[in-house]
């Protein structure tokens, strides 16, 4: 890399959150450096070299990072990344999109986390608000960066952000209006020391509230006791167990979900939203209405966004029934909480297409759902093997090599009033760029076996 100016920030890694970093830092007349370890990001340098952003593309360069005042490495890049550590060693201080946003921000901030129904539920928080009246900019680990908003404040009046852990990582400032934190289960176990560490990352959403703050929490999550005694802000809860601590401002059961807070005492029966299914989509709408809520926003309002509400693609999205066998996408579901949740919708008779790219994934905390409704796994992608050995003694596991081959096997496999689900456990860049290629690809095969 040619001399920079000094002091300057180095942006770390050019996919969707780094390029509009390194571009609002140079907005704000920052002295900004970028790299990507990936030469095919060489097509975004010249756009970035031409807003003087000098560039290392296809190479990191050791040089480049201990000379920076601050590094902002992209939220998939992790502190332990080794020219991350030598330059922290040499003194050269880090940040990260939240802290920026954080400082620059002035609007009302709902921070949403959690393991899963993160996407489905800051969609939704952005619809109810719409249906309020407000102009929300909803961004985040969703897709669009949060900086974006920073370059194109528009009307926007209000703030919906989904966080992710990686993101909460590094974070020191982030202090939403309104924290919350949809459940925790095992996830991202190749980038954590260990459970307990990526807990601790979701837990920190609430670490810099105050009692003007609202904390929106699933009092089932484990260590809510714990958190409680630990939080300055007002805690809203929802919970779809009967026992809790304290009592929920949302209580969840199968039809219904009673809201209880200040003067509101609302019923919401969940039996007319089709479109949200299932126990955990329950309560991502308590999460939801109650974000609302603790905003200020109407009842009315929230509910007329609820009423309105599409699913949202690759999430228990139907694709068509074919000769009686009903197949279904939930491509997005890339850990196994979120497959333990997909079983859940049916009550048995499944076709379970598994696997993809492993993230320290222990597959046996799917036996009992397994025992319960499939009647056989395709398993796809590098985990392939992995599933075989864990399930080939209780039930039917074939292998398959591409995506068409797994729909092909399972239709094949499956008889009248069968499902077939995709619902991988594993992330998709084994074999895709996201789990969305993944959803389509499944999609476009279903829809040829028609053809045939
Ligand atoms: N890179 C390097 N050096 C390295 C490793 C990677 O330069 O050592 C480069 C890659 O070549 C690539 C870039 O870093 O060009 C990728 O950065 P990134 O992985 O942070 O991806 P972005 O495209 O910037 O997308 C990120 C989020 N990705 C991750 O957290 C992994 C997106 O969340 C988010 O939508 C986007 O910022 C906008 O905020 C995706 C995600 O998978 C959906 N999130 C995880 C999840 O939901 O489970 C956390």
């Amino acid at each position: 890399m040619d001399k920079i100016k000094q002091p300057y920030f180095l942006v770390i890694g050019l996919g969707a959150s780094g390029v509009s970093m390194a571009k609002f830092l140079s907005t704000r007349g920052k002295n900004v450096a970028a790299t990507d370890i990936d030469a095919s990001r060489a097509n975004i340098a010249g756009e970035l070299n031409r807003l003087g952003i000098k560039t290392d593309i296809g190479f990191h360069d050791q040089e480049t990072f201990n000379r920076a005042k601050l590094m902002v490495p992209s939220p998939g890049i992790p502190r332990a990344n080794k020219f991350i550590r030598t330059a922290l060693s040499h003194g050269v201080g880090i940040t990260c999109e939240l802290d920026i946003f954080a400082r620059y921000n002035d609007l009302p901030l709902i921070a949403i986390t959690g393991t899963n129904g993160k996407t489905t539920t800051t969609t939704l928080i952005g619809e109810m608000l719409k249906a309020c009246g407000m102009n929300p900019f909803v961004g985040g680990n969703i897709g669009t960066p949060l900086v974006e908003h920073l370059m194109n404040k528009g009307k926007t009046n209000v703030i919906v952000a989904e966080i992710s852990s990686f993101q909460l990582d590094i974070s020191k400032r982030l202090r939403p209006d309104v924290g919350v934190l949809l459940n925790i289960s095992r996830d991202h176990l190749d980038r954590y020391e260990n459970y307990k560490a990526y807990e601790k990352s979701k837990w920190s959403i609430f670490k810099n509230q105050g009692p003007s703050d609202k904390a929106v929490i699933n009092q089932s999550i484990k260590g809510f006791e714990k958190a409680l005694k630990k939080l300055n802000s007002r805690v809203f809860s929802f919970s779809s167990n009967m026992d809790t601590l304290i009592e929920c401002e949302a209580k969840v059961t199968s039809k219904k979900i009673e809201i209880k807070t200040g003067n509101l005492n609302h019923r919401i029966e969940t039996t007319r939203f089709s479109e949200l299914k299932g126990s955990h989509n329950h309560e991502n709408i308590a999460a939801a209405v109650l974000s609302c809520l603790a905003l200020g926003a109407d009842i009315n309002g929230i509910l007329k966004g609820l009423e309105t509400f599409k699913n949202l693609p690759h999430r228990m999205e139907f694709i068509k029934t074919i000769k009686r066998v009903s197949f279904y996408d939930d491509s997005k579901a890339t850990n196994t909480d979120a497959v333990v949740r997909a079983l859940k919708c049916f009550k048995k008779n499944i076709i379970l297409i598994l696997g993809g790219r492993e993230k320290s994934t222990d597959f046996s905390l799917l036996a009992n759902n397994v025992k319960k409704s499939v009647k056989a796994i395709i398993a796809i992608g590098e985990a392939k093997k992995h599933i075989k050995q864990t399930f080939e003694k209780t039930l039917r596991v074939l292998e398959a090599q591409t995506m068409k081959e797994a729909v092909q096997k399972a239709f094949a496999t499956a008889a009248k009033d069968d499902i077939v689900l995709l619902s991988p456990a594993c992330a998709s860049f084994d074999m895709y760029d996201s789990y969305a290629q993944r959803g389509n690809d499944f999609a476009t095969h279903v829809n040829a076996l028609e053809k045939k």
